[in-house]
């Protein structure tokens, strides 16, 4: 009889935008799975990242980050993958900045409230905290804004404490053999991943605005004698954001497609050829149909 007992579950990293849930994933997985930026707001869509290990799956779901003020059908769309994924995990991690506690966190533990699924309170970016003696103090403010079923502070970037993180998520996955086999990461294509790592390098060179009235479609996506040939289009709301996104003399475009390849040739393992064009499409943040053409229609 076989009396080692295996789990395997569904794990999802909630909270506000920017508080390092997608740093954490990769962190967990040794894989850089979903992109990541400093501005607010960079995942859109669920990803999830597979972890197997003996006898154990941990499926983490990164989501989109909640957030208060925005208004637009992409703004709606984002806060609705975040959220009805709650019912389906059985375990959240509620990710919050050590060094900031705002509305958006409270309009989260909101969210929290209304489900019956444990919490616990990741507490990350404690290597930014200057007086070490805040620490725990702070975690206690922390561990009050709801019942949490553990609380524990880490740092997603560093790696700090992310074993004992891990070993606290497997008591509470169910007995279950593996969903997924052992060698699948994610559940994204490599179509998808490039066109992430495309808005990853926009993301992180555009200012302000900018990067929310962008979002990148993969046209063409082939494999010939051991080179990929990749072919993106970055759709823009307006002409004079064309205009931005390409640069004078082609600059801007130019880096942008040199630092996609570079990632794109780590993660696949392959060279890769990549050409990009900007194209203008009026409106598409706040259209459903159009959204859903450009791939934003993974969720119920
Ligand atoms: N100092 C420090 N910075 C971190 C840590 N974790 C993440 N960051 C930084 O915080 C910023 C946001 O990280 P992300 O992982 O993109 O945050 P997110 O919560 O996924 O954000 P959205 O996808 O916009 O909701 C990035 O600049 C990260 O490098 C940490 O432990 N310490
Ligand atoms: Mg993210």
């Amino acid at each position: 009889m076989n009396d080692i007992t295996e789990k395997c579950g569904f794990v999802a990293i909630v909270g506000r935008p920017n508080v390092g849930k997608s740093t954490l994933m990769n962190k967990i997985l040794g894989q850089k799975i979903s992109i990541t930026s400093r501005k607010r707001q960079t995942t859109r869509h669920r990803i999830l990242g597979i972890k197997s290990e003996q006898n154990l799956q941990v499926i983490y779901v990164d989501t989109p980050g909640m957030h208060l003020g925005g208004k637009t059908a992409m703004n709606r769309y984002m806060n609705r993958a975040a959220t009805t994924v709650l019912r389906d995990v059985d375990l959240v991690l509620f990710v919050v900045d050590i060094s900031k506690w705002t509305k958006e966190d409270e309009n989260v533990v909101r969210r929290l409230k209304r489900e019956h699924v444990p919490v616990m309170l990741v507490i990350n970016k404690v290597d930014q905290l200057k007086q070490k003696e805040q620490l725990l103090p702070k975690i206690a403010e922390l561990s009050n804004k709801m019942e949490f079923t553990e609380v524990i502070p880490v740092s997603a970037k560093r790696g700090n404490n992310l074993d004992s993180l891990q070993n606290l998520i497997a008591h509470y996955l169910p007995e279950s053999g593996p969903l997924f086999p052992e060698e699948q990461i994610t559940d994204k294509s490599e179509r998808f991943i490039a066109s992430e790592i495309i808005r990853e390098k926009l993301m992180r060179r555009l200012q302000q605005e900018l990067p929310y009235a962008l979002t990148t479609e993969i046209e063409r996506f082939s494999s010939e004698k051991d080179m990929l040939h990749i072919a993106a289009v970055i759709w823009v709301e307006r002409e004079t954001q064309k205009k931005i996104v390409i640069g004078k003399n082609g600059e801007v475009l130019k880096d942008i497609g040199r630092s996609a390849r570079i990632d794109m040739e780590k993660m696949f393992e392959r060279k890769v050829h990549l050409e990009l064009w900007v194209k203008v499409k009026e409106g598409w943040s706040d259209n459903e149909s159009l959204m859903k053409r450009m791939g934003y229609d993974d969720i119920d």
